[in-house]
């Protein structure tokens, strides 16, 4: 028997990832073939037409899961009953704008939609960032929805970096990607983030892939220089990359990741090792509490006895580990501290 519809709001619904998840999630992708879906989109006054489009469509589909699709500018009106919030739609920086300045216009943005998610959402609402700068709109929309939703319900995505990496390993050792577990993102979701290898392995725990790499480039040093040199930088500007070959910014990948992100919160990780989230953090690994921080993270799946995603403890980490870490943490305390400044933690 289908089970009840789940009630899913994306903001940004009119705009390019909008577009590309609305579909992929209609059609049964991110929760499963039983899970009818209602759809709710968020949008400023100019964006209302293209996701009123977007909703036309949707209808042309016939999706058998698709419940309804509501379009609508009034943010207490899309987050009534919603139980994934997924938040997509964003300021972007545009020429001349300092960093302080796009903090501002999205803690307008978050701010006001955390505030909405606390006063009408489900009692089980669980939130996905997605707009940029993703680790501090989610912070700035947990604290405006305190005290109504616990902060833990909100995340960040960074399962784009997470998937980035897994590509580009499996490239190099010409694997499939499914073969390769145990990669993390730590930190920011910015060109500081440490897509990490250090405890991934090739086909369940058989080989450890620094060791694969260091058979295919030749040896462990050249497998580190390419590490360092190639395969971290690469992954971090991976979408600068994009929108220089492609003339415009990752879309479908994206929407792909927030699907993937959503679905191992929602039924659990399929793997014995973990993927990649942004997430709060209680002071793990040494990153201050309350920071949306990118860990490797788990999730039993949300029902009664599972709480969505837990950071994987325990795992070591070198000194240059710690070190990349740190750096990027250090670019989220300066996010959080001027986003506190503006008044907008509480
Ligand atoms: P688009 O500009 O195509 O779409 C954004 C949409 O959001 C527009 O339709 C706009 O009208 C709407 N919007 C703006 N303010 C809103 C508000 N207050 N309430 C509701 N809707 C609002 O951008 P798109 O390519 O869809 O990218 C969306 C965001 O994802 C950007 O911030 C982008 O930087 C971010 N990304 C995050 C990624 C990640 O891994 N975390 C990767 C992809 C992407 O770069």
């Amino acid at each position: 028997m289908a089970s009840a519809p789940t009630t899913v709001t994306i903001t940004g619904g009119g705009g390019q990832i909008g577009y590309a998840l609305t579909f992929r999630i209609a059609a049964g992708d991110m929760l499963g073939p039983d899970r009818p879906v209602r759809l709710r989109l968020l949008e400023i006054p100019q964006g209302m037409k293209a996701a009123e489009g977007a909703a036309l469509e949707l209808q042309d589909c016939a999706f058998p899961q698709l419940i309804d699709v509501d379009v609508t500018d009034d943010p207490l009106t899309a987050f009534n009953g919603a139980q994934i919030a997924m938040l997509v739609g964003a300021r972007p920086r545009t020429a001349g704008m300092e960093r302080a300045d796009l903090l501002a216009a999205n803690a307008g943005i978050f701010g006001p939609q955390g505030k909405a998610i606390g006063a009408v959402a489900a009692d089980d609402v669980r939130v996905v960032a997605v707009g940029n700068p993703a680790n501090t709109n989610a912070l700035i929309a947990a604290a405006s929805a305190a005290p109504h939703v616990p902060a833990d319900r909100f995340t960040a995505l960074t399962r784009l970096d997470h998937n980035r990496a897994v590509g580009q390993l499996a490239e190099v050792l010409r694997l499939g990607p499914d073969r390769i577990e145990g990669v993390a993102i730590w930190g920011n979701h910015s060109a500081s983030q440490f897509p990490d290898v250090a405890h991934a392995v090739v086909d369940e725990h058989d080989t450890m892939v620094i060791d694969a790499l260091a058979e295919r480039l030749g040896g462990r040093d050249a497998a580190v220089r390419w590490l360092d040199d190639t395969f971290i930088p690469r992954v971090a500007k991976r979408g600068a990359e994009i929108i220089e070959v492609r003339g415009s910014s990752s879309v479908a990948s994206a929407a792909n990741a927030a699907i993937d992100h959503v679905r191992d919160e929602q039924l659990g990780t399929p793997h014995r090792t973990w993927t990649s989230a942004a997430v709060v953090s209680r002071g793990e690994y040494g990153v201050p509490e309350g920071l949306v921080c990118s860990f490797p993270v788990r999730s039993k799946g949300v029902h009664a006895h599972g709480e969505g995603y837990e950071i994987v403890e325990g795992l070591d980490l070198d000194d240059r580990a710690r070190a990349r870490i740190d750096a990027s943490v250090a670019e989220l305390v300066a996010e959080r501290d001027a986003v506190r400044a503006l008044g907008v933690l509480g």
